[in-house]
């Protein structure tokens, strides 16, 4: 083949490719695939530079670092946006553009979600991308073209037809949520500073002047309106424009709906809010627009916002408190933790008055202080946690944060593996806030699922003394339970029915019960499966354990040190002497093939019997992939309750659907008990 061509056809497949899994969520081929091209397209280039075109894939990778930005003026400002914080001043707004529109008959808005990212002014001349600008004060950016190049859902070259000779397009730059935690946890890891959130991960990543670091950083872009316009014409609707750019290459919102009257304005600003943590990335409210471009304009402007538009704002996530002290819980595996006591305030729609520190690192990464003013992020159910210190509003008697020599239960030793960050206490079973902790555990849901066992029972039990390890719990009496706080004998009967009724169990759910160091709900599943009995995983070493399923060589010391310790195998053998059971299966390692291999799941809406991450775990054991967005190529969508948008799109390709109980029948079938 005539090198052009070859360079004109690899280029076409490539974006083409690019296309599909970047702006349609919708992978053609396989990576491998794509890297064989694009290293073939980078060969031709390197040896022909003449026929390096700007809008080449290869040309995404990043450029020698600037000197700085330079200044760009926008053809048309870029505006800002009113504000409203209720339903009323959301009815105002709308009723103040049919005043201005002298009562128009009904009319329409698009209502969007709105990105909390760094909005970006984008130009096309003649379809080909040219230049990137930041907004900057609405008049004039900066010229971010080499690092908005490097982004993969920005087109490099429009698709299709019709689009004028220039045009601008806007939009917001974000980071996934997913991307965010990666980079952070990457950072972390390298020693460098992770970033606050991902709207600051995005502006910093933007502000890069060396445009590789850009290409490094997990980055993403929605579209949702075109500015300047040179030779040509553009549909007359923001519903026809979003439809446009999304035909011209341009990734828009899936979630954006269209509404004619304040209560179905409402009603998506409400469900949006519900759902606003499922959506992978941040918002912090939503956008309503007149439909109509030639309404718009009637509108016009006041100062530098529209009078066609509004931005309905959600409740605060990030709120200022004060640490009025900091105390250190003991967890399950004698882990330290040190809790932040918070002067109460309320963020992200509850008030808040703890927020863990994980650890001492993290302490002193922060340099938290009692005393100190902090600010709290609250996302949906997240736990809460202290994103940064505001150090000019130390007071003079802040006191510094140090780990106790001892463990403030037991008085045991506390120590800090050199390559670890969390402490422990080296109590063990002796003390009390692990022995509860591992009780809570074996009999949590996941575990052996004692029905009526809480937390505030097991404390009273380790307090009384009526229990020091979890094989106390089948030699406990109807007595000792009916002498406790508010306990009749009829709920001490229960709980003893309860008690004897989990005695029947799993391998999978006894393993996990156990408490053992990284073994999760999956990975005991793995060794049951794989393994077979007790007695194997207890004599395993450690070339064994590895070649379990997902086993590595973390959870494999944690597994051998568990064994290695005479009492716990002492707890295990008590266990079983007092009866507690399950069927035995034949180790199923030698049989490579998993039943759900090829099969790809995507989970929606609330599961309420496993959660979603329970649920991923046992679907990637039974070798399915679990995917964050619905494609064609989507085997069965999992529908939790308040499923939304997901759901709608599987429906719409005809992706099979099913609820959780089919999932759990499903998980059943291949021998998995949720
Ligand atoms: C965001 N931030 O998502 C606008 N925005 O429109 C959406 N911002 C906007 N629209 C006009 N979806 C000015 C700003």
């Amino acid at each position: 083949m005539e090198l052009v061509e070859e360079v004109r056809s690899l280029r076409e497949s490539l974006i083409e490719h690019n296309y599909q899994y970047y702006v349609m969520d919708d992978p053609t081929v396989p990576d491998a695939e794509y890297d064989r091209l694009f290293k073939r397209l980078t060969e031709i280039e390197s040896e022909h530079p003449e026929l390096v075109t700007p809008d080449s894939p290869t040309q995404r990778v990043g450029d020698v670092p600037l000197e700085g930005f330079s200044q760009v003026a926008h053809h048309q400002p870029m505006l800002s946006l009113g504000n409203a914080f209720n339903d009323q001043d959301l009815e105002d707004f709308v009723r103040r553009v049919l005043d201005r529109l002298s009562n128009p008959g009904p009319i329409g808005f698009a209502c969007e979600p709105k990105l909390d990212g760094i909005a970006v002014s984008l130009l096309y001349e003649r379809g080909i991308f040219s230049r990137a600008a930041t907004r900057g004060d609405g008049q004039t950016g900066e010229d971010i073209t080499a690092n908005v190049r490097t982004i993969s859902s920005v087109p490099l070259r429009l698709r299709g037809s019709g689009h004028p000779l220039v045009m601008e397009v806007r939009g917001e730059i974000i980071m996934t949520r997913s991307g965010f935690d990666k980079y952070n946890a990457a950072a972390l890891e390298r020693g460098d500073k992770p970033f606050e959130n991902p709207r600051n991960a995005a502006a910093g990543s933007l502000r890069q002047l060396d445009s590789r670091i850009t290409a490094s950083r997990p980055l993403d872009i929605y579209c949702y309106a075109v500015g300047h316009v040179d030779q040509g014409s553009l549909a007359e609707t923001q519903q026809g424009r979003l439809q446009q750019l999304r035909e011209w290459g341009f990734r828009v919102n899936p979630e954006i709906r269209f509404a004619g009257n304040p209560t179905e304005m409402i009603a998506y600003h409400a469900d949006i809010l519900q759902r606003r943590n499922d959506l992978g990335y941040e918002i912090d409210g939503v956008v309503y627009k007149v439909d109509s471009l030639e309404m718009q304009s009637r509108l016009g402007q006041v100062s530098r916002a529209p009078r066609w538009a509004i931005a309905y704002k959600f409740p605060a996530q990030e709120e200022m408190t004060t640490v009025n002290d900091v105390e250190f819980q003991v967890g399950r595996t004698g882990s330290i933790t040190p809790v932040a006591r918070l002067e109460p305030v309320h963020v992200g729609g509850v008030t808040v008055s703890n927020a863990t520190l994980h650890n001492m690192d993290e302490v002193e990464r922060m340099d938290v202080r009692v005393g100190d003013t902090v600010v709290i992020h609250r996302a949906g159910d997240v736990i809460p946690k202290i994103v940064r210190v505001l150090a000019d509003r130390r007071p003079p008697d802040a006191r510094r944060i140090t780990l106790p020599d001892v463990c403030p239960v037991c008085g045991s030793e506390v120590l800090r593996p050199e390559d670890e960050a969390v402490a422990r206490c080296t109590g063990g079973l002796f003390c009390q806030a692990q022995t509860k902790a591992s009780v809570k555990h074996f009999a949590s849901r996941g575990a052996m699922d004692i029905d009526g066992l809480g937390d505030k029972l097991v404390e009273q039990m380790v307090d009384l003394g009526l229990i020091q390890t979890i094989a106390d719990l089948y030699d406990l009496k109807v007595e000792d339970i009916a002498s406790m706080d508010r306990m009749g004998g009829k709920s001490a009967a229960n709980l003893i029915e309860a008690i004897e009724t989990s005695k029947e169990t799993t391998l999978q759910r006894f393993l996990y019960g156990l408490g053992i160091r990284e073994v999760g709900e999956a990975t005991a599943l793995n060794l049951a499966r794989e393994l077979g009995t007790i007695g194997r995983i207890q004599s395993a070493d450690e070339d064994q354990l590895q070649t379990v399923t997902e086993v590595g060589p973390i959870v494999t010391r944690h597994i051998v040190a568990f064994f290695s310790q005479q009492h716990n195998r002492d707890v295990i053998e008590r266990l079983v002497n007092a009866g507690v059971n399950w069927p035995v299966t034949e180790p199923s390692a030698e049989i490579t093939e998993q039943p759900l291999q090829g099969r790809t799941f995507v989970l929606t809406g609330t599961l309420s019997t496993m959660g979603r991450n329970d649920a991923k775990a046992f679907l990637q054991t039974l070798g399915a992939t679990v995917s964050g967005s619905v494609s064609k190529s989507t085997s069965t969508v999992v529908a939790g309750e308040n499923a939304g948008s997901k759901l709608v799109k599987a429906e719409a390709l005809g992706v099979p659907i099913i609820d959780e109980e089919s999932l759990i029948a499903l998980l059943k079938e291949y021998g998995v008990t949720p």
